[in-house]
């Protein structure tokens, strides 16, 4: 059964432990699949407090997992990911990353064919996801709202600042298009899908378990903005065996939406800041500089550092932006 959500490692080494796959997270409680069943677990304090090695579970975490019988099973472990998506949290002072998704073949992020659409969003994603270790798909959803002239377009549009990235355009109401994604909609394969509230998620979920798995709700036509139907990640199972990780849509969270939203998308790059000597570092002559020494060291790609300052320089033209103009970085 573990195998059927995707797990593919052997036994765990922990005595008296399961591998198990989080399938559902609300604060300190997860729903989990094992071998022996479905449970509700917590984390067992002593396995992740005070050691910042041990990262806490989230939707899509193959975990080992104490199995009780008789009620709440006990987490001792996080398994090490294969694939994350991360964004920063713009509600933290502090710029923390927050995990959306984890544990997937393969990302898709969907955008409507309404005003949802641009091809900056579509940019700013790609460079994050970019980092997931996992290929990414962008999907325009939508496709029966426009006619046939627009969706040459907007697939020539999102083609050409989508690099080698496949671009389909589908529609969850008629099903045109559902079949380009038959080849990652496999048995014991995680597809993770994300972007704006409204943009067709849930729906397509349901489209492909041709169930209502998910609920979903009418947008505000007049605005194309979406309520929020979603509210937590969920990995479910279709009855073809594969599995999805939806997520909830992340307008007002700032990221893709918001113009200035790059550091959302570039939280990998901007969490490296926090760790420069100088706190006013410009990332160009100065010493300490955790930028320079990821560049260095291969840890940071030279390609996705400037891809954000490129991104800077359009944004905002700001202090990095001038750097870079007069700066070149070498690995
Ligand atoms: N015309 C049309 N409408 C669609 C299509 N897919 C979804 N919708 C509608 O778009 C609205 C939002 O769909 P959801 O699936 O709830 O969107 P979501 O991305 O899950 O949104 P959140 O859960 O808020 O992040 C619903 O009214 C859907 O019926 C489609 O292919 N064509
Ligand atoms: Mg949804
Ligand atoms: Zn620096």
């Amino acid at each position: 059964m573990i195998a059927d959500y995707g797990y593919t490692g052997g036994p765990v080494a922990i005595p008296g432990a399961v591998p198990a796959r989080v399938v559902a997270a609300y604060g300190d409680y997860y729903r989990v699949v094992c071998d022996e069943g479905e449970c509700i677990a917590r984390k067992k304090a002593g396995a992740y407090h005070n050691r910042p090695d041990a990262i806490p579970p989230t939707t899509g975490d193959f975990v080992a997992l104490k199995w009780n019988p008789h009620g709440e099973g006990r987490i001792v472990a996080t398994l090490p990911r294969t694939s994350q998506f991360d964004r920063l949290d713009p509600s933290s002072k502090r710029r923390q990353a927050q995990t959306i998704a984890v544990n997937f073949d393969t990302l898709f992020f969907l955008m409507s064919l309404n005003q949802n659409f641009s091809v900056r969003r579509l940019e700013r994603f790609l460079a994050a996801g970019a980092v997931s270790g996992a290929p990414v798909v962008a999907v325009l959803t939508k496709s029966d709202l426009v006619d046939e002239k627009e969706l040459a377009d907007y697939l020539a549009q999102a083609r050409a600042h989508a690099g080698d990235v496949e671009v389909v355009a589908i529609s969850s109401l008629t099903g045109a298009g559902l079949d380009q994604l038959a080849p990652y909609v496999q048995p014991r394969r995680t597809l993770a899908f994300i972007g704006s509230s409204g943009v067709g998620k849930s729906s397509l979920v349901n489209a492909l378990a041709g169930e209502e798995l998910m609920p979903t709700l009418e947008i505000r036509e007049w605005d194309s903005k979406g309520r929020h139907t979603t509210t937590e990640r969920e990995l479910v199972r279709l009855s073809s065996g594969a599995l999805v990780i939806d997520t909830p849509g992340m307008r007002e969270l700032g990221l893709w939406d918001a113009d200035a939203g790059v550091s959302d998308a570039f939280a990998d790059v901007e969490v490296l800041f926090a760790r420069c000597r100088f706190s006013d570092c410009r990332h160009d002559t100065e010493p300490g500089c955790a930028v320079k020494a990821a560049l260095a060291d291969g840890t940071l790609d030279v390609a996705r550092w400037e891809a954000y300052l490129r991104l800077k320089v359009e944004l905002a033209g700001g202090e990095i932006a001038r750097a870079a103009s007069t700066h070149r970085y070498r690995k």
